[in-house]
């Protein structure tokens, strides 16, 4: 994301979530620092302003701590929520059961109806680690973000691939009208010479 110095700047709120060890805080230093940190389980939050060019409001990012005795805190932070950000380590298959429940428990909170998923599909640079198209299928996403602009992207914090553009998409699905946004998937599967209901899966998931 491009950088600037503005202090009037427009802010909007971007919470992010995911199970204890996801890789919450390694990615969000390293999109802030370009430095890979050694983290310890965050108890409480971090909060960090990440700038974005001037269209947009610049991002003050909430990552809340996954553990299970931190989880029942991810509410306190749902109000004024404009995009939500759901972590996932890819590779560790054991806990991706525990990972759908917990985005489902979420979306369900009336505060955060309608409000835009990014899902960090992190890890990627670990052999075996799952596709954004199988964790689509895992996590159920087509049937829990009915209503919801969402996305997949695939990422991983240590060697920061894919972060910024999972930023970039969740500041383009909360600027955009949900409407909007399939209006585009149409455009982009019209370009692609695909029928509409094959490709729109796609689209949404693809790398
Ligand atoms: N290989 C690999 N390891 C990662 C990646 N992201 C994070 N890790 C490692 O995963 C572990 C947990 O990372 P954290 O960033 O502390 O996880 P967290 O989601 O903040 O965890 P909580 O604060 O407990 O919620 C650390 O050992 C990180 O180095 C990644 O993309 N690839
Ligand atoms: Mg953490």
């Amino acid at each position: 994301m491009g950088i600037c110095g503005s202090k009037t700047r427009e802010q909007a709120q971007v919470l992010m979530l995911g199970l204890d060890g996801s890789g919450k805080t390694t990615l969000l230093y390293k999109l802030m620092y370009n430095e890979s940190v050694v983290t310890v389980p965050t108890v409480g939050f971090n909060v960090e302003t990440l700038e974005t060019d001037r269209s947009s409001p610049s991002l003050t990012v909430w990552d809340v701590g996954g553990q299970k005795k931190m989880r029942p805190h991810w509410r306190h932070h749902y109000t004024d929520t404009a995009g939500l950000v759901f972590v996932v380590d890819s590779w560790d298959q054991n806990r991706l059961d525990e990972a759908r429940k917990e985005l489902h428990r979420v979306l369900r909170y009336d505060s955060l109806r309608g409000v835009p998923l990014v899902v960090l599909a992190n890890k990627q640079d670990l052999a075996g680690a799952l596709s954004p198209e199988a964790l689509c299928q895992k996590l159920d996403m087509r049937r829990v973000c009915e209503g919801r602009a969402w996305f997949i992207q695939p990422c991983s914090a240590t060697t920061g691939v894919g972060l910024e553009e999972g930023f970039r998409r969740i500041v383009y699905l909360m600027k955009t009208p949900l409407k909007q946004t399939r209006e585009d998937i149409k455009v982009k599967m019209k370009s692609k010479g695909f029928s509409i209901t094959a490709v729109k899966g796609i689209v949404l998931c693809s790398r």
